[in-house]
């Protein structure tokens, strides 16, 4: 009997190790201007027809991640096997937009960033590894180190929220928002960083002028080098650099679209 209970005990020893390992989340909801609109959940794969949803349709039953050895893949642009949300959110410049994400462990510190894509058309069947990415937003590193206060410990006390404001000038048209989060809990050792995208489509309304220029597809996004990506939390630093494209600023008269 012994051998059997110790080869359990250490089964869910290591299963307990995998859990908090791999227990994350998933983007539940999205409030635009006061207004809940329901995310994409795994289980809605089951159903038929799709429930309409303009969160893109990912494969998160496990409230998973990309690993940085794909961020060169699809995966990466949309999470995993993400296949075009099937409706879209109504906003306009200046929208309060909140991610509502089901849970989210508060070892998972690191960045929170947004994007945005024009889909030149229509974003629910818009090929995705077309998409230009223009980051907009970003918040990381806030004080201390190891492991230091960061903006996922805002997004936990937050009701396990976060709120970005559209810019104030977008043009109309169909956007495709990029919203992320990168845990770094294990992000010291080589792959380890974890990739929490979810997209979003968006019409925005309004009579903003300013369009996105350029941008950059998700695929060209991090290296699993970067400073960004293979970082120790748990270690003496002073600082963090925040992976990805530099974050565009908005040029508000005088230029159209956008420098980044
Ligand atoms: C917290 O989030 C849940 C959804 O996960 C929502 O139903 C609830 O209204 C939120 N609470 C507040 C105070 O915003
Ligand atoms: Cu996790």
């Amino acid at each position: 009997m012994a051998p059997i209970t110790t080869a359990l005990f250490a089964l869910s020893l290591s299963l307990s190790t995998l859990s908090l390992i791999s227990a994350h989340g998933h983007v539940t909801g999205i409030v635009a201007d006061g207004k809940w609109y329901s995310g994409w959940n795994g289980e809605m794969k089951y159903q038929n027809p799709l429930p309409l949803t303009a969160g893109w349709q990912a494969d998160v039953l496990d409230n998973g991640f990309i690993a940085p050895t794909a961020f060169a893949a699809p995966d990466i642009i949309c999470h995993k096997s993400a296949k075009n949300g099937n409706a879209y959110i109504p906003a306009k410049p200046g929208s309060k937009i909140t991610f509502q994400w089901n849970t989210w462990p508060v070892s998972h510190k690191g960045p929170i960033l947004d994007y945005l894509a024009p889909c030149n058309g229509d974003c629910t069947t818009v090929d995705k590894t077309k998409l230009l990415f223009t980051k907009f937003a970003e918040g990381a590193w806030k004080s201390g180190d190891n492991p230091g206060t960061w903006v996922t410990d805002d997004l936990v006390k937050n009701n396990i929220s976060w709120t970005t404001t559209l810019p104030a000038n977008l043009a109309p048209g169909n956007y495709v928002w990029r919203h992320e989060i990168i845990a770094l809990h294990a992000a010291g050792s080589a792959n380890g960083a974890q990739a929490y995208p979810q997209c979003v489509n968006f019409k925005i309304e309004g009579a903003g002028t300013q369009g996105l220029v350029g941008g950059t597809p998700a695929t060209a996004f991090y290296t699993p080098s970067d400073p960004g990506i293979l970082f120790n939390l748990y270690g003496a630093f002073k600082g963090y650099t925040i992976p990805g494209p530099a974050l565009a600023k908005f040029v508000r008269r005088g230029v159209r679209g956008w420098v980044g």
